[in-house]
């Protein structure tokens, strides 16, 4: 143990204990800006100095450790000056137009600015204006940026990708797409880390709101919304109600208020994934030639930017099966324009998504047949649907909530872990086991394959199938697929079925959820989904009668030649 004084406080500590931590023993939160534990500890933005004794310069406390004896002030007149003038800097540099920034009230800039009481910046406004292409899902606003470093270290060590560096030198130093590239050209695969690891405005989505509001004010247009299981566990965080009042029909209610027209759940379409992956796997794994093993999920449009940039030659091995978004919008403007009497150009089909990579997806063309366009027209952010519901005025605490219409109104517990890492697979497993032993499983025989906590970033499991041997392997976050594939890849591992999703802890932890600087809340959201599950009375996607409906009126049967059609793609398209 290592004994020191902060602020007049005895402490002991472990050895090696970063000041920052110390302090925070006894209760003193340091003020900080670049730092993230564990991924950026480098002492960028030197706002957590602190006065050592017996040291003449300052200490940054976030990468310097404790020593025996030492005697630490952390608020001293010293200290104080020192980290406002840092402050004032930083502002020099920033585009300080709160008033029409995303981040206002939700930006550690800000918040530190006003808690120094920072009333004026002395320095001149020295801008860094950069190119950017407006159209593509991600957005850096080059004003705003700090050269925290933040998201030069998530891309690298979280998603093994590399999309940031910085380029320059000394005061001239900034941020920017790696290996002068733009950002189309580099390979990022919009999950969006950087954006939600952000702690100002330099990093957001492309703003769809408008295209919705005209949308919803277009009398010839019928505008049919659904929502993703993952958004349903955060998008009520910021407000009274709380993750758990924050249910689906409520979100539902508020989409109807606003103009939708048509409200359902992206969980009825998982139902409807699961039943074309389960069944696509079960004949792979039954008829496949080994070396096309393992088969990978294809529902997650980070990971499928990733393996086609990072691995293409297994672009092969993803399941045809469109993602359930994707699905959606292809029955929406099928079967269910048909049933309502409209053509599909009268449909606009949109997605309320955790995610930045959906916004991606939907620009694909991937509609096939007599239907032409696009599956999905329009997708709006966790973080955007709460704008908008902002921008109308809507008292949410006023919600009751409404059930989604009818003919996907059901969803069941299975559909909606999609939203969590291990979901979609254990899910698939529940409807492979019956479509293999003819009786189901218990509901929970699979929860090996959930993840509890940052630290499980891939879970492997074997289980016996009707005396077969089934290898699973599920990963979440980029780096940690890039491990599991590479282990594939040179031997050392064998499996049969995998799942990736490219956000830690699954679509809970997307891009386009509420930004909690500092806190990981992926997991905490994703227990909600497993107590949704849990308290589903159909826990089984083969289970839900508006899936058992759609197969009877329109597609048949799992992989039928109308399934292909509408609910499969080819990846290398
Ligand atoms: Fe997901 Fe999905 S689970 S990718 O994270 O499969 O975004 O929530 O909507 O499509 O269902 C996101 C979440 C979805 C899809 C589903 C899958
Ligand atoms: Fe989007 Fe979910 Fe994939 Fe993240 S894990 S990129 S939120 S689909």
């Amino acid at each position: 143990m290592v004994n020191l004084i902060i602020d007049g406080v005895n402490v002991s500590v472990d050895e090696g204990t970063s000041i920052m931590d110390a302090a925070k023993i006894v209760g003193i939160n340091i003020p900080k800006l670049c730092f993230l534990k564990d991924i950026n500890e480098i002492a960028a933005c030197r706002v957590c100095v602190v006065e050592v004794e017996g040291i003449d310069r300052l200490v940054t406390s976030c990468n310097n450790s404790v020593e025996e004896g030492m005697i630490i002030h952390t608020d001293s007149q010293r200290v104080r000056l020192d980290r406002y003038r840092t402050v004032q800097m930083i502002l020099s540099q920033h585009d300080c137009k709160c008033a029409t920034c995303v981040r206002s009230g939700n930006c550690s800039l800000q918040a530190l600015s006003n808690d120094l009481n920072i009333r004026d910046i002395l320095y001149g406004e020295v801008l860094e204006r950069q190119e950017w292409d407006r159209t593509f899902p991600l957005v850096r606003n080059s004003t705003k940026c700090i050269k925290c470093m933040r998201c030069i270290q998530v891309c690298d060590k979280i998603q093994s990708l590399n999309v940031w560096e910085l380029e320059g030198t000394g005061a001239r130093s900034t941020v920017n797409v790696s290996g002068s590239r733009t950002i189309k050209e580099a390979d990022c695969s919009l999950c969006g880390q950087c954006i939600t690891h952000c702690p100002v405005g330099a990093l957001v989505e492309r703003d769809d709101t408008e295209r919705l509001w005209r949308a919803f004010a277009d009398p010839n247009k019928v505008v049919v919304v659904q929502v993703a299981p993952a958004v349903r566990t955060a998008w009520a965080e910021d407000s009274n109600l709380g993750r758990e009042a924050g249910t689906v029909n409520k979100i539902f209610e508020g989409l109807k208020k606003m103009g939708a027209d048509y409200v359902f759940d992206t969980s009825f379409s998982a139902d409807l994934t699961i039943m074309e992956e389960a069944y696509e796997f079960i004949d792979r794994f039954s008829n496949g030639d080994l070396k096309e093993r393992p088969m990978f999920t294809s529902c997650c449009p980070g990971w499928v930017r990733f393996i086609k940039s990072q691995y293409p030659h297994l672009v092969k091995q993803l399941s045809t099966a469109k993602s359930p978004m994707q699905m959606f919008g292809s029955v929406m403007k099928s079967y269910f324009a048909q049933s309502i009497g409209k053509n599909p150009e009268d449909i606009v089909s949109v997605a309320i998504m955790p995610c930045l990579a959906k916004k991606g997806e939907s620009n694909m063309e991937l509609f096939h047949g007599e239907y032409a366009g696009h599956d999905t027209d329009l997708v709006i952010t966790t973080r955007e649907f709460v704008r908008m519901l902002r921008a109308s005025h809507i008292n949410i605490e006023n919600l009751v909530g409404i059930e989604p219409d009818k003919l996907f109104h059901d969803y069941s517990g299975a559909g909606v872990i999609f939203g969590a890492t291990g979901g979609v697979m254990e899910a698939a497993l529940r409807t492979a086991y019956h479509a293999i032993m003819g009786v189901n499983c218990p509901a929970d025989a699979f929860d090996v394959v959930r993840a509890s906590s940052q630290e499980t970033g891939i879970v492997e499991a074997n289980f016996e199938l009707n005396g077969t041997n089934l290898r699973i392997g599920v990963a979440n976050g980029l780096g940690n697929a890039r491990k599991l594939i590479d282990s594939v890849e040179n031997g050392e591992k064998h499996y049969d079925f995998v799942e990736i999703m490219a956000c830690p802890g699954g679509c809970v932890g997307g891009g386009g959820q509420p930004i909690h600087d500092g806190s990981e809340l992926a997991f905490e959201r994703g227990k909600n989904l497993y107590f949704i599950d849990e308290s589903s009375t159909i826990r089984y996607s083969h289970e839900n009668p508006d899936i058992k409906a759609i197969y009877e009126n329109y597609f048949t049967e799992p992989n039928s030649h109308k399934a292909h059609s509408l609910l499969h793609t080819d990846h290398n398209l």
